[in-house]
């Protein structure tokens, strides 16, 4: 085993790999920029290294920085997190050229999922079902004319070097395929540098599915099964749970036999997820691999009880995945919401300061993965999620009801998070009869950031609002409201101050 690992990352997954280095007994080394010399990753690793300015490419980006820190200060291992360098190819690589061990898939499985058009072909060629489309970029609107009539209308077009939804387009219809096609080249070439676009049959209303994958060096891989993925806004998760409404154990064996034969075909070694669309026929597709620890894989540690970052560095020092197939099965049921600084009342609206307050939920079932404390600076430097909420409970139902309790006990002041949102969501009906798909938040979103309180709530806030109004205007007279002559407010008192001040 190793005894240093550099932890090319920040925030809740610096946090959350450095936590995995000791309990086996591993020593860390954290990297950071400017921005972040007192965050909770610095202070919590063994060593610290100030790397730059905090843009991220003069930071956290700068692979070669990172490598060479990694050798003066004696690790011989890397662990990217999730973001950053996580799925660069060359970064990868670049570590095992200097010697030190890559604790992720090795390069060459990186670059077999990256390209969207080679991992469609691999797929096919080891059986595992994509989508009705082409696997080869398309020459021209003709050629894409001719394979929509193929598989019939709607139609969707994707970038070949693309993933996360961009260069993507839906046509309807045949007279709008040649300025989609224009649209989908050119953002293609925007984002990745490559306009080479291929076309799929378009799935309307699907689920979101993603089994997770683990592979040691021996040759051994198993499914750790599924995560139900639909409620994202814009690609971004908003939620995840483990295991998923709509997968049946035949589904998951089904399923995962097929992530761990599209995992092996890439040579892949490390965790790693397939993600799936899944049709309301129970129908499921393979979209693309995610080479990387994903952010909401704490969903799957509680339901399976594997530590999946702590196997990545096991299976990155050479040991052997040690479980069986046949004994793994989820228990329970696991909930992740992501706590963002973005005002969900105002479009998501990104928001900054410094968080002046912080009351982190706890009691049975609760986990907290954040990477934030009182007086953290949020910026605009990076991501915008500061934490995930993570729970257990025995059934959808009890992990919804202690997913809102915790919810309910966290507090967070000096900036806007997504708090009240997450809150929203456990309460919303459909959700909690899980009938959700990918569409369905954004769908949604109007009655869930548009709330009009309970009456009760309302009555109890407006008094509130009286009584400090009302102690404000008398402050250096006296420091309590009005009392009749038992020495406690009277309701009416309550009453009559509400009226006037609160309700006005
Ligand atoms: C699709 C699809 C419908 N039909 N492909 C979005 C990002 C990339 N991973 C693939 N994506 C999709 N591919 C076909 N043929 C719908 C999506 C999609 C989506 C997929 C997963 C999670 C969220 C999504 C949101 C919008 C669209």
């Amino acid at each position: 085993m190793f005894d240093k690992v550099l932890i090319a990352n920040r925030g809740e997954i610096a946090l959350r790999i450095i936590r995995a280095c000791h309990e086996l007994g591993i020593r860390s080394v954290a990297v950071y920029s400017d921005a972040d010399a007192h965050a909770p990753h610095v202070r919590e690793a063994d060593e610290a290294v100030n790397i730059g300015p905090p843009p991220s490419s003069q930071s956290y980006l700068l692979g070669d920085v990172i490598i060479d820190v990694a050798q003066r200060f004696g690790a011989q291992a890397i662990h990217p997190g999730y973001g950053f360098l996580s799925e660069r190819e060359w970064f990868a690589r670049a570590v095992r050229d200097a010697g030190l061990v890559w604790i992720g898939p090795p390069a060459e499985a990186i670059a077999a999922m990256g390209s969207k058009t080679a991992a469609r072909t691999l797929a096919v060629a080891h059986g595992v079902p994509v989508v009705p489309g082409t696997t080869e970029a398309l020459r021209d609107a003709g050629a894409a004319r001719d394979v929509a009539k193929q598989y019939g209308y709607p139609v969707l077009l994707k970038a070949a070097a693309g993933g996360g939804g961009k260069g993507m387009r839906v046509v309807r219809e045949a007279s709008e395929l040649e300025s989609s096609l224009e649209a989908a080249r050119r953002e293609a070439k925007n984002a990745f540098g490559d306009d080479a676009v291929y076309v799929e049959k378009y799935i309307e209303g699907p689920r979101h599915v993603e089994i997770q994958i683990l592979a040691d060096s021996h040759g051994n891989c198993v499914s750790l099964g599924e995560r139900e993925c639909s409620v994202q806004r814009r690609h971004q998760k908003m939620v995840e749970e483990a295991p998923s409404v709509a997968v049946s154990p035949e589904l998951r064996r089904e399923m995962g036999e097929t992530a761990v034969r599209a995992a092996l075909a890439a040579g892949y070694v490390n965790a790693g997820t397939c993600e799936f669309l899944l049709d309301s026929n129970g129908k499921f597709y393979f979209l693309e691999m995610n080479t990387r620890l994903q952010v909401e894989h704490p969903v799957t540690e509680l339901v399976t009880g594997i530590d999946i970052v702590q196997w990545q560095i096991r299976v990155a020092a050479g040991e052997r995945i040690p479980f069986r197939q046949e004994d793994i099965a989820p228990t329970g049921w696991a909930m992740e919401c992501r706590i963002t600084s973005e005002d969900a009342s105002n479009n998501f609206l990104p928001s900054t300061g410094t968080v002046s307050y912080l009351h982190l939920p706890s009691g049975p079932g609760v986990r907290w993965d954040g990477g934030i404390e009182a007086g953290s600076v949020i910026g605009l430097n990076y991501d915008p999620m500061l934490a995930k909420l993570i729970v257990w409970a025995p059934d959808r139902n009890l992990a919804i009801e202690r997913m809102h309790r915790a919810l309910l006990e966290l507090t967070i002041e000096g900036i806007e998070t997504s708090r009240d949102f997450h809150l929203r969501l456990m309460e919303d009906e459909e959700f909690r009869r899980g009938e959700i798909e990918i569409q369905w938040l954004e769908r949604r979103l109007p009655s869930l950031t548009t709330v009009t309180p309970p009456a009760d709530t309302a009555r109890a806030a407006a008094i509130a609002a009286a009584l400090l109004a009302d102690r404000d205007r008398q402050r250096g007279r006296a420091s309590t409201v009005t009392t009749g002559s038992s020495g406690t407010p009277s309701t009416s008192a309550w009453q009559r101050a509400a009226r006037e001040e609160g309700l006005r």
